[in-house]
This record gives structure tokens, sequence and C-alpha cells, in this order.
């Protein structure tokens, strides 16, 4: 097979010039599928952050500040179009990259075609209000973009996190610096390249990898920066919350969480099936959205369990190109993290685990999924997000315990609820702590269209649908007498 990397991967894109970082130094993209090294991307310093900051503000001050919301909305739908037009090409980047298997890196890229057409399409409907006032006065207010925008984006779900963040952004007016994950850089740089074909003016958008601890953190200091969107852990999500409090700039979090579904006495098991073993291993487990735990009602806890690991013996591990059900973990050190947490369940029974296929490289970073059976709602494995491919099981007794466990970690993502009771599923989506509940399904597709973001630690701010727009703008009141 041909490099599928069709541009220079040890490149910044500063000010719509491509170029290697100020220090000349370089960091290895590994393949997690291999253990091989795919290529050297550039290790951005403060300086190229500098410079990339430097030249978003021109670009605010420049063609991009004045163009309308009609022609950035052109912008990002013909982008959209290049991303379609390309999505095998990306697929296999995000695959190789990320270690994907390539189905689900497909739907990504599809998916960030979706963003730039929904937001395309948005840009020139987000408008002011007036608002009835005094006698003698007129007030309205005006949707502004906060200016230059700071993206720090994951590893898990490069192109998804770029699409609702920087797509977002961009739509409002502002001039974004994306610094991706220094683990899966690839598509952001491809995205940025067709970015770039499709007409966005210099220093609109400016990509700079980097490892977090460096760029990353030169980024969330930087007091050029007027809001900030994060997609991460806790503990760095904290640290990018005080770097921009000290600049007091606004900072959307999303911190991945443990979430729930909720299976009750009268749910449609059939139905309930697929998203139960599904939202639990897609990406490998590693999805901030991840279905980790799985409560279920006593009176059918014996048969959601043999059904789900009938389901999980099914299940392959492999190589991102063999497009298995699963591919390995991000990186070693993932697994690592993931191991760990099987260690402390030693002492839990274990319904049933998947398969890693034979010919799965030796240097590849595969576990084999896990479902736990009879997990008590306060151990580690209930309680933290491990992002692996692990689920555990919770029988309860009475819909208040039910809630009350399903309440109970500091996170509150998503939650899904099945039941066929009217009553309860209403009660239910106003008690379950989470910025999503889904009723009888499990994230609904996806949707670009859905307000997405969470509670508690899994952060705060929403990103996703119109409501991304609102978060990448603010707001001013111009009230004027007239007598
Ligand atoms: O995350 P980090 P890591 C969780 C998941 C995983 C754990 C560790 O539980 O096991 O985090 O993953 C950048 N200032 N999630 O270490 O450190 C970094 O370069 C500014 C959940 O990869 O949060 C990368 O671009 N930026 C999550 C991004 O932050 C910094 C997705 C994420 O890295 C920085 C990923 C700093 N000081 C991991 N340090 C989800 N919510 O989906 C790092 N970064």
């Amino acid at each position: 097979m041909s490099n599928p990397i069709w541009f220079d991967p040890s490149l910044c894109l500063v000010n719509g010039k491509w170029c290697p970082g100020t220090s000349g130094q370089t960091l290895p993209l590994i393949n997690p599928s291999d253990g091989v090294e795919l290529c050297q991307i550039a290790r951005g310093t403060a300086a190229d952050v500098d410079a990339a900051v430097t030249a978003a503000k021109a670009a605010l001050q420049g063609d991009w500040g004045r163009m309308t919301a009609l022609d950035r909305g052109r912008i990002l739908t013909r982008l959209g179009q290049l991303v379609l037009d390309r999505v095998d090409e990306l697929a296999m980047l995000e695959a190789m990259d990320v270690g994907k298997p390539l189905t689900q890196a497909r739907a990504d890229a599809i998916a960030l075609a979706r963003y730039c057409e929904f937001y395309g399409g948005a840009a020139d409907k987000i408008m002011g209000e007036t608002i009835p006032y005094l006698d003698g006065y007129t007030v309205y207010t005006l949707r502004e973009p906060h200016g230059v925008t700071g993206h720090i984006v994951p590893w898990n779900y490069p192109m998804q996190i770029i699409g609702r963040s920087v797509g977002a952004a961009l739509a409002m007016g502002n001039a974004a610096v994306l610094k991706p994950a220094e683990e899966a850089c690839l598509t952001a740089l491809a995205f940025a390249h067709l970015a770039v074909e499709a007409g966005l003016p210099a220093g609109a958008l400016n990509v700079v990898p980097g490892l977090g601890g460096e760029a990353g953190a030169a980024l969330t200091a930087h007091p050029g920066v007027h809001h900030i969107s994060f997609t991460g852990s806790v503990a760095t999500g904290a640290l990018v919350q005080q770097a921009a409090g000290r600049n007091v700039v606004p900072v959307t979090l999303e911190l991945g969480g443990k979430s729930p579904q909720l299976v009750f006495d009268d749910a449609d098991l059939d139905a309930a099936l697929p998203f139960l073993v599904n939202a639990g291993i897609q990406n490998a487990g590693q999805t901030c959205s991840a279905s980790s735990r799985i409560l279920v009602h006593r009176s059918v806890y014996e048969e959601v369990k043999s059904r789900m690991a009938q389901a999980y013996g099914d299940l392959t591990v492999g190589p991102a190109a063999d497009d298995q059900r699963l591919g390995p973990l991000i990186s070693e050190r993932q697994k690592q993290i993931v191991t760990g947490f099987l260690d402390q369940g030693a002492d839990l029974p274990i319904a049933a685990q998947g398969h890693i296929i034979d010919t799965a490289p030796q240097t590849g970073a595969y576990v084999r999924p896990t479902l736990f059976a009879d997990v008590p709602a306060d151990h580690t494995l209930a309680r933290d997000e491990i992002f692996g491919p692990v689920q555990v099981l919770i029988p309860f007794d009475t819909e208040e315990e039910a809630i009350a466990i399903a309440n109970s970690t500091d996170f509150g993502l998503v939650a899904s609820i099945w039941t066929r009771d009217g009553g309860r599923q209403m009660r239910l989506a106003k008690q379950l702590r989470s910025g999503q509940v889904f009723i009888n399904n499990y994230g609904a597709g996806g949707g670009v269209e859905l307000p997405f973001g969470g509670v508690g630690k899994s952060g705060h701010g929403r990103e996703k649908g119109f409501e991304a727009l609102y978060g990448f703008s603010q707001l001013k009141t111009v009230a004027a007498y007239h007598g």
C-alpha cells in the first residue's frame, strides 16, 4: 500500500503557512496496532503557540474578521464537502493513528463532514434580540465571537472533537488555535490542509502539534487567547481551568464520565442488548460517553448477564486495518492504565471476555474486553473512568436504589433508561444527574445537533448543536436613548 499520509506531518500551520516548529524538534507518532513509528510530528513550543495566537489575532483584524456570516458558512460547507470527498483517506489516517477499526474511523470522518455542514448552515442563523425597555430607549443584543479560541483535543475521537469545537468556533467568527494530542495528530493536520483548500483565510485556523505540558500549557496560559475548549482528563482539565482563570478566560471542559444504563424489569431486552454492549466497547471503551456501568433490576439480572456474556464471547480485537469490533488501545501507556484496573477487579466475578485475534502483533496495545458481574457500587471499577473496554454489571432492587447508584459517582455525562413505563421515564430523566439522558436508546446515533456536556467532574459548558455557538460567542447589550 502506498503511504496514506499525503502531507508533511512534521509541520505546523501558522498564518496560512506550513512550517516546522521553531525548536526544530519532532516527536514520534506510533501506530498502536503494531507499536511501529508512523512518522514524526512537530514538537511545538511556546514560541510556536505565540506565533499562532498572533496570526489568529491578525486574521480577526483582517479578511476573516470582516467576512460575513454567510461567507463563513459557505467556507465551512465547502470544507464539509472536501471531507466527504476524502472520507476513505481520512478514515485510513485515523485508523493508523488511533488504532480505530476502519468502519468506526470512517463514521468519524462522516461525522466531521456533518459538523462542517451543520455549522456552515448555522453560521448566519445566530441572532440577537430586541428587548422592550423604558420609554425613549431601543435595546438589542449582538452575538459576537470571543476572538482567539484555543482548542485542546485528545486522541480518542480527533475528527469528531475537532468538528464540534473548531467547527462551531469558526462558524461564530472566532480565529482558532488547535493543539491536537501528541498521540494522534494526522487527521487534525489533514483537516487543516482541507480548510486551506476550502478557502479559509490565513490565520483563521492554526495548528500547533506538541506535548500537553509544553504547547498545550502554553496555549492555555497565553494572554491573547479569549476562550479555551478542552476535552481530556479531569486532572488536566483542572490545570487548564486554573491557567484560564489567571487570564479570566472562559473554558468549556469535557472530561469524560462513568455513564450508566439502567435496565428495568419491563425493558425490551432485545432492543437494549446491542446498546448495552456496544456503548461500552466502541472505540475499545476509549469514549468519553462510554457506558461503563450497567445497572440491572434483579428480576432480569441473570438474563441480562448471560445475554451480555454471550455477546462478549463474540467480540474480537485486532489491528485497525482488520476492522474487527475492537482495535488496540491508543498506546502502551493506556494499556498499562487499563490493565491496572483489571488487576483491581481480580476478586470480582468475570462474566465474559472477548478475544484478541491470533494475528494481532504482540507489539500492539491490545486488551481483552471484559465484563465484570456483581460489582459493588462503591468499587473502584464502578466509580472511576477506566477508558478501556471494561463494563461492570450492578444489580438493583428498586427505582430509588437505581437512581442513587446512578448518581453516586463524581461524573455525569450520559445516562440511559430502559423501561416501557412512561412515568418512570419522565421521573428518571429529571432525577438523573447527567448532561444527556436517553430513553430506550443510548447516544441517539451521536447526533451533531444534540447539545452535549457534563455536570460534576464530567465538566461544564455545552458543545454540539446550536448551544455550542452560544458558547463560542458572547452577548453584547446595546441600549440607545433617543427620547
Ligand atoms: O489525557 P490528557 P491523557 C481520560 C481517560 C484517560 C486519561 C489520560 O481517562 O485514561 O484521561 O489520558 C493535552 N495543559 N481522557 O493523558 O492529559 C494533551 O496534549 C494543556 C478522557 O491523554 O487530559 C492532549 O491534547 N493541555 C477524555 C489533551 O490535553 C494539556 C479523552 C488530553 O490529554 C496539558 C482523553 C496541560 N498541562 C483522555 N497536559 C475524554 N473526555 O474523552 C496534557 N494536555
